[in-house]
């Protein structure tokens, strides 16, 4: 009788497994999985290209983007993941504390964290695919309309929640990493001259608990304060300039 074979899943859940993430030298959309991967505390590598070697890379891709996920386990297998949110979710459910308690907690942390998504990629996106003429145009607007909605309604909902940092209940989630990887962008963004201030201790102390109480974590405040983590920050202002 020949031994049981593990199946995928059991391969790709096994703790020992390498992960390693393929993007560009900035947070740009891959701030969350990055944070998500430290707390996870697993073996993980970033791997960082240039656009010389994105172009040559590109066409190999699922879906001809990054961030990928490569899982690889012990046996020699490789499981590769593309899309963000996939990836996110995919971390979050293998720290089995990320998505709440329930089922309608989960249902939640997926809302805000779709929420907060659709946000900083709608920025990114249309930032780097519009003509640089168009994009002060742009970013005046995201920064009257669509920026202010989304601070209004997650600080209405964080208020609700009591303010402690988490949108669901007393629990980190991947929603609180969501947006506590988009935070910092957005007041820089809004930090420049001429600028109204929309997020700040005074106006958004809900969404700033949130920003404040992953602070704490000691695994992430060593990664913000990483050599690789400021590059990150200083290849954000100079591609995007927030
Ligand atoms: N739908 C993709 C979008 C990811 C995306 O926009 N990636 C950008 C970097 S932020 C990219 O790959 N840009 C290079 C290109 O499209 O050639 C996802 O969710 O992963």
């Amino acid at each position: 009788m020949s031994a049981p074979t593990a199946s995928n899943s059991d391969l790709l859940l096994a703790k020992d497994n390498i992960h390693h993430l393929t993007y560009f030298p900035f947070h740009g959309l891959a701030g969350c999985i990055r944070t998500t991967l430290v707390l996870l505390g697993e073996p993980f590598e970033n791997h960082t290209l240039s656009f010389g070697e994105w172009m040559v890379t590109k066409a190999t891709t699922p879906f001809g983007h990054v961030p990928i996920l490569r899982e690889e386990t012990k046996c020699g297998k490789s499981f590769e993941i593309a899309e963000i949110s996939a990836i996110e979710f995919f971390l979050a459910n293998r720290t089995g504390t990320l998505l709440g308690k329930d089922f309608w907690e989960e249902s939640q942390i997926r809302m805000f964290h779709s929420s907060t998504h659709a946000l900083i990629t709608f920025l990114i996106h249309t930032v780097v695919q519009s003509p640089t003429s168009d994009r002060p145009a742009f970013l005046a607007r995201f920064k009257k309309t669509n920026l202010p909605q989304w601070v209004r309604s997650h600080e209405k909902y964080l208020g609700a929640n009591g303010a402690n940092g988490h949108y669901v209940g007393d629990q980190l989630s991947i929603a609180d990493i969501k947006t506590a990887s988009v935070i910092e962008h957005m007041i820089n963004l809004t930090s420049g001259e001429g600028d109204t201030c929309l997020i700040s201790e005074e106006l958004t102390p809900a969404l700033m608990a949130v920003k404040n109480n992953l602070e704490k974590n000691p695994k992430y405040a060593e990664w913000r304060s990483s050599q690789q983590y400021q590059e990150f920050t200083a290849g954000n202002m100079g591609f995007f300039g927030f």
